[in-house]
């Protein structure tokens, strides 16, 4: 397995950044037509697609999950599964609940009062993907938050398997956060149903969870009517090495990003060149080992690089305008260079944190801006499931003070009435206080 090399000396990252970039236009059309489907045909629609991509037969009947399909989930997981996954529930819960902002109200002298009243949406649907990349943790990363921020209403979508099931674990991982609501569907056609309702599905606020590019065309289109999360593309690891980096560690990493996805981004950057061929050696003895190498491979070799830079300062600058989804430092000390660090979904501190650490466990949310949106996205918070209504009160008083400026201001927009609905008040405040 040969991956390219770019030293920065001399190359320009230009075409490789280009070339790695998904192109969410080429399909628009195909997925708006899966929107008109759903629209004209609700319910038919989304099991002619149950039949067409998942191969399962999906009826009124067993399109919503049953309890007792819930109960039969438990039977087919470990109990090592349910110890692990409610340990990662409390870790998941305990890092979001310190993300929880308060309403707050300011009064002033005059007796106004400002504030800002925070609200949960009321109805957030969460898309689940299913198949070989069916991920319970991603259940997690999407309920938790919503539940933090007091979301009372949240439906589940995701895709059954040719037997018209759904993963076991995915579904006890919905159980363990109290998840009833949960339809068998998948792709854009789930992004429809939940944004715009069937005859079942009663139409969500807000839609989060990561999908396949389909599902992210969707989300594209339906934002507006419904709030998102962001558009998610495939998976990203950008790792920073020094010298003193083990091989095996940074192998090791790069695939398990690889694994998830073909179109998977995984680079390394550092200023120690003879890492290269090291890295090399051990992506090739340890990749025989693992059970998703094809895909792993196809990755590295279309979309991975080893970036050479003069220093880490260079290497720095080059994760920033890469800006990945995750930035692991594997440097000595990689506190030193967090300063440097200025777009990165999660950053990953020192050789004992490995993107597992994140992706399942220790607690920040593993849905992260990708594709360079990192220069102006945060990842999957409690904020996301949040809305503010700003609160203005003002008191006579306070109107009679404000009420020129605020005329002035409407008169040079042209905007009369505006000022008339303050002169009003003005005047008759005048004589309220005059009648005292
Ligand atoms: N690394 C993925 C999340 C995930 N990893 C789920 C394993 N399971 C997000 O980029
Ligand atoms: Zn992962």
């Amino acid at each position: 397995m040969k991956i390219r090399r770019i030293n920065t000396a001399h190359e320009d990252l230009d075409a490789f950044l280009q070339a790695t970039q998904a192109d969410l236009e080429q399909i628009a059309e195909q997925v708006a037509a899966i929107g008109r489907e759903v629209a004209a045909r609700g319910n038919q629609a989304i099991f002619e697609y149950n039949r067409k991509f998942d191969g399962a037969e999906i009826t009124e009947e067993n399109f919503k999950v049953s309890p007792a399909e819930l109960n039969r989930a438990y039977t087919l997981v470990d109990e090592d599964f349910l110890k692990a996954i409610r340990a990662a529930i409390a870790k998941i819960r305990a890092f979001h609940a310190r993300q929880r902002r308060n309403s707050w109200f300011e009064p002033d002298e005059q007796g106004n009062i400002l504030g800002q009243i925070i609200r949960p949406v009321a109805r957030v649907g969460i898309y689940v993907p299913g198949g070989t990349a069916a991920y319970p943790s991603s259940v997690l990363m999407n309920a938790i938050p919503a539940q933090v921020a007091g979301v009372r209403e949240l439906v589940m979508a995701t895709p059954p398997n040719a037997k018209g099931e759904v993963n076991p674990y995915t579904l006890v991982a919905a159980a363990e956060l109290g998840i009833e609501e949960i339809y068998k569907m998948g792709g854009a056609q789930a992004v429809f149903a939940l944004a715009r309702g069937t005859e079942t599905i009663q139409k969500v606020d807000l839609i989060t969870g990561p999908g396949n590019i389909y599902v992210t065309v969707a989300k594209k289109m339906v934002y507006g009517e419904v709030n998102i999360d962001m558009l998610a593309g495939p998976s990203e690891i950008l790792i920073i090495a020094d010298g003193k980096a083990d091989p095996a560690y940074l192998a090791a990493d790069l695939m398990s990003q690889a694994e998830h996805d073909i179109m998977a981004r995984c680079i390394l950057v550092t200023d120690e060149e003879a890492l290269f061929d090291r890295v090399e050696a051990e992506l090739q003895k340890q990749i025989k080992d693992l059970s998703r190498r094809e895909i792993i491979e196809q990755a590295l070799v279309r979309n991975g690089a080893f970036i050479l830079t003069a220093d880490l300062e260079e290497a720095c600058r080059v994760a920033n305008r890469i800006a990945p989804e995750h930035l692991e430092l594997m440097v000595e000390d990689p506190f030193a260079l967090l300063s440097k660090v200025k777009n990165a979904g999660a950053i990953f501190m020192g050789k004992y944190t490995p993107e597992p650490v994140g992706d399942y466990y220790a607690g920040p949310n593993h849905i992260l801006p990708t594709g360079g949106t990192a220069r102006f996205k945060s990842p999957v918070t409690v904020d996301t499931f949040l809305k503010t209504s700003s609160l203005l009160f003002y008191s006579c008083a306070g109107i009679r003070q404000a009420a020129d400026d605020i005329i002035k201001l409407a008169t040079v927009e042209g905007l009369t009435a505006h000022a008339n609905s303050v002169r009003i008040r003005k005047e008759k405040a005048n004589g309220d206080e005059a009648n005292r």
